[in-house]
């Protein structure tokens, strides 16, 4: 189904208003995905020897800030080109680090839950199933293309 201007709209609004409060956001968009899979605590180089999440991290902030923008970026090219593209050089470090952090598919769909989760409590009223199925989508074809390169890693 084509991605559309009101979709990409909605992705990118509600971007607009989560990253007004980024910090915060990226400390629950963190707690979110260990709350769903405490396990992947261990993974995860600034979470390794402290036993809360450090609050004021600022690997923890940017890479979440990452995941977020190019999620918002995917929103912006299924709408243009009708398909995710990754540069190249993005796309093989990503692959690498995820597979070198022992990522497996299946925690795509935890990311993808506390990804929505923070959106939807972030944004509040201005919520709408219509904007969750938009992140939703861009989310599932940008992990569709990390987890097809990281199938080339392993
Ligand atoms: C690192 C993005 C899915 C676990 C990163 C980094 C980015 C990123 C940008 C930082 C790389 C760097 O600059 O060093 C994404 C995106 C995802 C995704 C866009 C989905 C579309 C996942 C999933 C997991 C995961 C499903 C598993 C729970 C990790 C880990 C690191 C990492 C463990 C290394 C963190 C560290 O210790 O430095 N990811 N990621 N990611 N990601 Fe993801
Ligand atoms: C890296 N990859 C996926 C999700 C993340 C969330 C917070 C911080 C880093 C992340």
């Amino acid at each position: 189904m084509a991605f559309t201007e009101k979709q990409e709209a909605l992705v990118k609004d509600s971007w607009e208003i989560l990253k007004q409060n980024i910090l915060e956001n990226s400390l629950r968009f963190f707690t979110i995905i260990l709350e769903i899979a405490p396990a992947a605590k261990a993974m995860f180089s600034f979470l390794k020897d402290s036993d809360e999440i450090p609050q004021n991290n600022a690997k923890l902030k940017s890479h979440a800030t990452k995941v977020f923008k190019m999620t918002c970026e995917s929103a912006l090219q299924l709408r243009e080109k009708g398909e995710v593209i990754v540069s190249d050089t993005t796309l093989k470090y990503l692959g690498s680090v995820h597979v070198k952090n022992g990522v497996i598919d299946l925690h795509f769909e935890v990311v993808k839950e506390a990804l929505l989760r923070t959106i939807k409590e972030a944004v509040g009223e201005n919520w709408s199933e219509e904007m969750g199925c938009a992140w939703g989508e861009a989310y599932d074809q940008l992990a569709a293309a990390i987890k097809a390169e990281m199938k080339q890693e392993a």
